[in-house]
C-alpha cells in the first residue's frame, strides 16, 4: 500500500494512505541512519510503502524524493535537517512586529529554496501591527528580486484568502520563526470540519502556542499544507561560499560581467555585482544580505 507521511514522531510516524485513511507506522533499522535514529530517512512529505505485522503498519521502503527543502540542523555537528520533502511550493511567514521582520532569516530560506529547487513565496503576517508602515516596501522589495509576497492578519482573516488560492492544489511548507503566525494562519487555512474533529491539536501544542514537528494537513483533496516548528535560527545547508551567488536569481544576469573572472563580489574593483546594486539594478539590502551570508558561509568576516 502507498502512502504519504503526514509526521514524524520519536519511533514511528503518522502516514495517510491515498484513500484518505490515517495510520501510525513503524520504521525498521534497515531503514535508519547509523545512530539507529530515524534521523534524514524518512520525513514529512516522503510517499513510503507500507506492509502489514499483523495489526501494524510498517514502513517497507520510501520513494525518491523529487526535492527537499534541508537546513542544517540545531547543534555544533555538521548536519543536515531535512525538514519536508516533495514540494511545490514554500512560503516563508513573517511579522511585521512581535516579531520584528528579519530579513535574515527571509533570504536565508529563499537560497535553501533555490537549491531545492522549490518555488518560494513571502507572507507578511501581522498587518495589524505595522505601526511603522512597512508591509509595501518590503513585498516591493522581495518583488524585484522575483519573490510573490502576500500581507495578511491571521487573526481577522484579511489576505487568507489570496493565501488560500496560491496554496490550492500544490504542497505547501510553511517556514519561519517562532511566533510569526504561521499555525494561526494554518487554522485559518483549513476548513472547519477539521478543526471542529479536533485534528489540529498540535497546531497549537494544546495551548503552548507553538509546534514541535513538521505536520502535513490536506484542507481539500490536492491541497497540502505542513506547518513547522518555529526557528530560533536558520543556517544553511549545502551551500558554499562560491556557489552562494546563483541563489540569488537577481544577482545572477550580473555574472560574467566583473573585471576578472576569480571576481568574489567583495571589494574587487570592477565588480559587475556590486555596480549594478550602486546603480540600483538591484536591491541593495539584497546586495548586502548576500555579501553578510558569503562572509559567514567563507567561514570569516573581513
Ligand atoms: N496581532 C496579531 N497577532 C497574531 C497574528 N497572527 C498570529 N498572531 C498571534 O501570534 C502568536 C503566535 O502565533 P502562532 O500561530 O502560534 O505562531 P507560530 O509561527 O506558529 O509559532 P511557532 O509554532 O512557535 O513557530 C499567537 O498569540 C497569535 O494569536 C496577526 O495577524 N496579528
Ligand atoms: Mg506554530
Ligand atoms: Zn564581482
Amino acid at each position: 500500500m502507498q502512502a504519504t507521511v503526514t509526521r514524524i514522531d520519536f519511533g514511528s510516524v503518522r502516514v495517510r494512505s491515498d484513500d484518505g485513511r490515517a495510520y501510525e507506522a513503524t520504521v525498521p533499522g534497515r531503514l535508519r541512519g547509523a545512530r539507529k535514529a530515524l534521523g534524514n530517512a524518512v520525513v514529512t512529505g516522503d510517499r513510503v510503502h507500507l506492509t502489514w505485522e499483523g495489526e501494524r503498519a510498517v514502513v517497507e521502503g520510501v520513494e525518491p524524493r523529487r526535492n527537499a527543502f534541508s537546513r542544517r540542523a540545531a547543534g555544533e555537528r555538521e548536519e543536515e535537517q531535512v525538514v519536508a520533502s516533495n514540494l511545490d511550493l514554500v512560503l516563508v511567514v513573517a511579522s511585521l512586529q512581535r516579531p520584528d521582520f528579519k530579513h535574515g532569516l527571509v533570504d536565508r530560506v529563499l537560497v535553501q529554496c533555490e537549491r531545492a529547487g522549490v518555488v518560494a513565496g513571502l507572507v507578511l503576517n501581522k498587518t495589524d501591527l505595522d505601526g511603522r508602515h512597512e508591509t509595501d516596501a518590503i513585498l516591493a522589495e522581495y518583488a524585484r528580486a522575483g519573490v510573490e509576497g502576500m500581507a495578511t492578519c491571521a487573526v481577522t482573516g484579511r489576505g487568507v484568502d489570496a493565501v488560500r488560492e496560491r496554496c490550492r492544489g500544490r504542497r505547501t511548507l510553511l517556514v519561519g520563526h517562532s511566533g510569526v503566525g504561521k499555525s494561526t494562519l494554518l487554522i485559518g487555512l483549513l476548513p472547519h470540519e477539521t478543526i471542529a474533529r479536533g485534528e489540529v491539536n498540535e497546531v497549537t501544542g494544546k495551548g503552548r502556542h507553538t509546534t514541535t514537528a513538521a505536520v502535513l494537513y490536506r484542507p481539500e483533496p490536492g491541497t497540502e499544507l505542513i506547518d513547522t516548528p518555529g526557528v530560533r535560527a536558520f543556517a544553511l545547508w549545502g551551500v558554499d561560499a562560491a556557489e552562494l551567488v546563483e541563489y540569488y536569481p537577481e544577482l545572477r544576469p550580473h555574472l560574467g560581467g566583473c573585471r576578472f573572472g576569480d571576481c568574489r563580489h567583495d571589494r574587487e574593483p570592477g565588480c559587475a555585482l556590486r555596480a549594478a546594486a550602486e546603480r540600483g539594478d538591484v536591491g541593495e539590502r539584497r546586495f548586502a544580505s548576500y555579501c553578510k551570508l558569503r562572509d559567514e558561509l567563507a567561514g570569516g568576516f573581513h
